[in-house]
C-alpha cells in the first residue's frame, strides 16, 4: 500500500503532464508533388489539422510551365521558397508557377478541416485534367494511405 499511492501519483502526474502538454510536437508533413503535362502526382493527399505541410513542387515538364493554384492558399499564411514565382489569378487566388525543371516548397500550417481543390491555372491545363484535391482531417485522425 505504501508504494501504490506514489506509483499512482506518478502515473497521474505523467498523464496530467501529457494532457497539459496539449499540443504534441507538430507533425511536419512533407508531400512531394510532381507537375507534368497535364497532371499532378499525387493528385490527392491527406493531412491533419495542425500539421506543418510542406508541398515540394517540381515541374518535370521540359517544354512548358505548370502551376499550383488553390483558393485555400489565401486562407493560411504561406511561405514559398525555391524557384517558384508567386502570383494571383484574376479571381484572386494564389498560385506558384514553375518553369520547366523548377522546384519550389510551399509551407503552411493546415487549418480548417475539409476538402480543398487545386488546379494548374495556366492556359487550359485544368480542363486537360491538371487538377487535384486534398483533405484536412481533424488532428490525430489516422490518415488513410495514399
Ligand atoms: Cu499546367
Amino acid at each position: 500500500m505504501r508504494f501504490r499511492i506514489p506509483a499512482a501519483a506518478i502515473l497521474a502526474g505523467v498523464l496530467l503532464f501529457g494532457l497539459s502538454a496539449g499540443s504534441p510536437a507538430k507533425t511536419r508533413r512533407v508531400i512531394p508533388i510532381v507537375l507534368s503535362s497535364f497532371k499532378f502526382e499525387p493528385s490527392l493527399f491527406f493531412v491533419n489539422e495542425g500539421d506543418t505541410v510542406v508541398l515540394q513542387l517540381e515541374n518535370v515538364a521540359t517544354d512548358r510551365p505548370h502551376a499550383f493554384n488553390s483558393a485555400y492558399l489565401s486562407t493560411v499564411d504561406v511561405q514559398v521558397s525555391g524557384q517558384g514565382k508567386q502570383g494571383v489569378t484574376t479571381d484572386g487566388t494564389k498560385y506558384i508557377r514553375l518553369e520547366p525543371g523548377e522546384k519550389a516548397e510551399v509551407t503552411f500550417v493546415a487549418k480548417g478541416r475539409g476538402q480543398y481543390g487545386f488546379v494548374c491555372n495556366l492556359y487550359n491545363h485544368a480542363a486537360r485534367g491538371q487538377t487535384g484535391a486534398f483533405v484536412i482531417w481533424p488532428a490525430g485522425y489516422h490518415l488513410p494511405a495514399r
